[in-house]
């Protein structure tokens, strides 16, 4: 059966195939590029758990299959958790991960070490077509560098430490971030949500 992965956002793509086919989910995934003819939800919610139910929903009624959704951003302890919800357009335009990440160095170029602690956090949305609905959250806590490094991942991964390691995210491996990442947690903890309503 299908399952639809309601996200436009390829590296996140790439990452949910390999956390949920890694976790043994047998559901043959498709991505929402497979739907251009279901428009774009407006991220109207003010946390990452109701944005991505949003998103989960308008894929599930449009094509009257199970959706998951991801909602996902960096949250800056020093900017009262800031981007947050807006990471993918901190800089005004979507998408611009670049953009949005030299703008957030400039942010914090005043701040020190002590005081760059930040995490990642994702929000993980399963709806059915019937209006059933689940949602779990996960964190990568970490330290934010000063220049970005690495060519791994993609939005902030070249600037966030995960807490333990002397790497940035965009320096691990795609097994080594999912084994720790927001969105590896917050997808392992669907899987038997999933399994439960979708058999
Ligand atoms: P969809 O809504 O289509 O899923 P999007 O990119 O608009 O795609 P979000 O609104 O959830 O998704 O924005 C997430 C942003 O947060 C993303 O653009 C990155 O800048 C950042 N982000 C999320 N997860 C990340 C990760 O694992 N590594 C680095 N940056 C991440």
């Amino acid at each position: 059966t299908r399952l639809i992965l309601a996200t436009r956002n390829a590296g996140k793509i790439t990452e949910l195939r390999s956390i949920l086919t890694g976790a043994g989910l047998p559901h043959d995934l498709v991505g929402a590029d497979a739907y251009p003819d279901v428009a774009d939800v407006k991220e109207t919610g003010v946390t990452f758990a109701e944005n991505a139910l949003l998103k989960a929903h308008a894929l599930a009624r449009a094509t009257g299959l199970p959706a998951v959704a991801d909602d996902s951003g960096l949250c800056v302890d020093v900017l009262g958790g800031a981007p947050g919800i807006f990471s993918a357009r901190w800089a005004g335009r979507h998408g611009d991960d670049r953009a949005n990440l030299d703008l957030l160095l400039a942010q914090l170029s005043d701040i020190d070490d002590a005081h760059r602690a930040a995490h990642f956090a994702c929000a993980a949305a399963l709806a059915l077509p019937d209006g059933t609905e689940r949602v779990v959250e996960g964190r990568l806590t970490g330290t934010l560098r000063h220049a970005p490094s690495g060519n791994g991942g993609f939005g902030y991964d070249p600037i966030l430490q995960p807490d333990g390691d002397t790497r940035t995210c965009a320096e691990l491996t795609p097994d080594e971030k999912n084994a720790i990442s927001h969105r590896g947690k917050a997808f392992r903890a669907l899987v038997p949500v999933v399994r439960e309503l979708l058999g």
